[in-house]
């Protein structure tokens, strides 16, 4: 039996909803540490009602998103994964796994900014491991958005061609696309401004998208002639289409038994 991370409270392994009790016991310990918000709470329930939705697996559009989301990190010239608190709490291992797979750098990027929270996200991301983090003391604003939404670094995904944006907010995905980089969001929702500005959505839960993603890089490892045909066929509006295709068709034969 694992120790609930909350608290005294364990969470029995073979409990129905195991995993998804351990990633709410994630984030109410990330809340507590000051690296999760309030409203990261309320986001994670909002992702947990759309991850119902497509059963709580990896669907097949989600997969095609995550080999293409490898194969743009791979040939970037500078791919950055963009890191907010729910990011941090839930899947840091995977954050460095990641970075180290494709060579992306990690930056701490927040809605809800505060430079004391900044600083316990870069130190947690370096308990798991994390070498080279931007965090504290941003020094550029992303276009079109002049407030604290915009902070972030020259030399992090302000410069960056290709950004990795889990549970990303809608105004700051667009912003990075206005931009005209490479935007690859993690969102369960397909229906959210950020899934719907992205370059790559993928519509999956973090925790299970990050590892695919790392996964399908190594796989692809150096085979530039397999990462440029991933590229050149890549089609997100095809692939929010097969995701709505899936939902729908699920609940089609859901309504039939
Ligand atoms: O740490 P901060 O200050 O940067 O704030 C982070 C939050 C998440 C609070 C902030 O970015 C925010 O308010 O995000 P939104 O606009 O609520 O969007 C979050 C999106 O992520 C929603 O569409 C959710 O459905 C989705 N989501 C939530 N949990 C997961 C998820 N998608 C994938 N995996 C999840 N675990």
């Amino acid at each position: 039996m694992l120790m609930n991370p909350a608290g005294s409270n364990t969470v029995p392994p073979d409990h129905p909803r195991y995993e998804s009790l351990m990633k709410r016991s994630r984030l109410i310990s990330g809340f507590k540490d000051g690296i999760v918000v309030p409203e990261g709470l309320i986001a994670h329930g909002r992702g947990e009602m759309f991850d119902y939705l497509l059963g709580e697996v990896t669907i097949e559009p989600a997969s095609i998103s995550e080999r293409a989301a490898a194969a743009f990190m791979l040939n970037a010239r500078m791919p950055v994964i963009s890191v907010n608190g729910n990011t941090a709490a839930l899947c840091p291992e995977g954050i460095v796994e990641l970075s180290s797979v494709t060579g992306a750098r990690i930056e701490v990027n927040l809605f809800h900014w505060s430079e004391e929270r900044a600083s316990a996200i870069k130190a947690h991301l370096q308990r798991h491991g994390a070498r080279e983090i931007l965090a504290e003391g941003p020094d550029a604003a992303l276009e079109g958005l002049h407030h604290n939404r915009g902070k972030c670094h020259v030399d992090g995904i302000y410069s960056a061609d290709v950004v990795l944006v889990p549970l990303e907010d809608g105004d700051r995905a667009q912003a990075l696309a206005r931009m005209g980089k490479v935007v690859i969001s993690i969102d369960l929702n397909p229906l959210s401004r950020t899934s719907l500005s992205a370059t790559v959505s993928i519509v999956d839960e973090l925790t299970r998208a990050i590892p695919n993603i790392s996964r399908f890089a190594r796989e692809l490892g150096r085979d530039q002639k397999k990462i440029m045909g991933i590229i050149r066929e890549y089609d997100n509006s095809r692939v929010l289409r097969a995701v709505f295709d899936y939902i729908s068709k699920r609940f089609e034969t859901l309504a039939r038994e």
